[in-house]
């Protein structure tokens, strides 16, 4: 069946690797699944095609024959529930993964997503240099627990796997924060999945795009 995604046509970062049609080229990469893309622009988004697949007017999405999602997080659980080599086989083990899936989307992004409001949407209000330490701080607490817990280790549960496919996708929107420097062992951790080839391609793909 083939696969069609959304993406932006052109992507306020120039297509490297923040915008989240990422997490799913990425996905699809490392279970070796081909797929379209349809491009959208922001006005596009917004119009009553995009908005019946995606009823928030946003990308990324996901079709498949008579399917189609939204949200990177169910997508990508998708893909890795469908196509093998993004969850274990182990059934305690895949929900261990899918816990982690959860708690990347749920726990570890939501004060980083704080921290780009923080920065774009409030950063010329007066309190923004009060707010901006209690927001990095915060940051730095789910660093610390997260880093507590996967320790020396490559991935966070054994293999690679889809919750490290999101967790890393998620802290590597950090990088130019600085935050990411101050735990050697994450920077470390994004870097071995930024490594990886199904990454490179997916984040290649995205580049070409937005090539001038
Ligand atoms: N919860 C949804 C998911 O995970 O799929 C969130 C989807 C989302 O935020 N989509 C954004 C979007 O469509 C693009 S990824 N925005 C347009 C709109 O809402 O009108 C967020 C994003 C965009 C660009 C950058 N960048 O260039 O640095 C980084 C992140």
């Amino acid at each position: 069946m083939a696969i069609t995604i959304t993406a932006f046509e052109k992507s306020p970062d120039g297509g490297r690797g923040l915008a989240r049609d990422t997490r799913v080229r990425w996905a699809l990469e490392e279970v070796g699944q081909p797929y379209a893309v349809r491009l959208v622009s922001f006005a596009a988004m917004k119009e009553p095609e995009h908005v019946a697949i995606h009823p928030f007017g946003q990308i990324p999405t996901y079709e498949e024959g008579g399917l189609a999602l939204f949200e990177t997080g169910a997508i990508v659980f998708h893909i890795a529930n469908r196509f093998p080599g993004l969850l274990p086989e182990d059934a305690d083990a895949r929900a261990r993964a899918i816990t982690w899936i959860f708690a990347s989307l749920n726990t570890v992004e939501p004060p980083i997503l704080e921290l780009q409001t923080a920065k774009i949407l409030e950063g010329n209000k007066p309190w923004a240099g009060e707010r901006m330490p209690l927001v990095m701080d915060r940051i730095r607490e789910r660093l610390k627990q997260f880093a507590a817990r996967l320790g020396d280790a490559d991935w966070i549960d054994g293999d690679f796997s889809a919750a490290d496919l999101m967790l890393a996708s998620v802290l590597l929107r950090l990088r130019a924060s600085g935050l990411l420097d101050e735990f050697p062992t994450l920077a470390a951790y994004v870097a071995r999945a930024e490594a990886r080839p199904a990454y490179k391609r997916a984040f290649a793909a995205q580049l070409a795009i937005n090539a001038p």
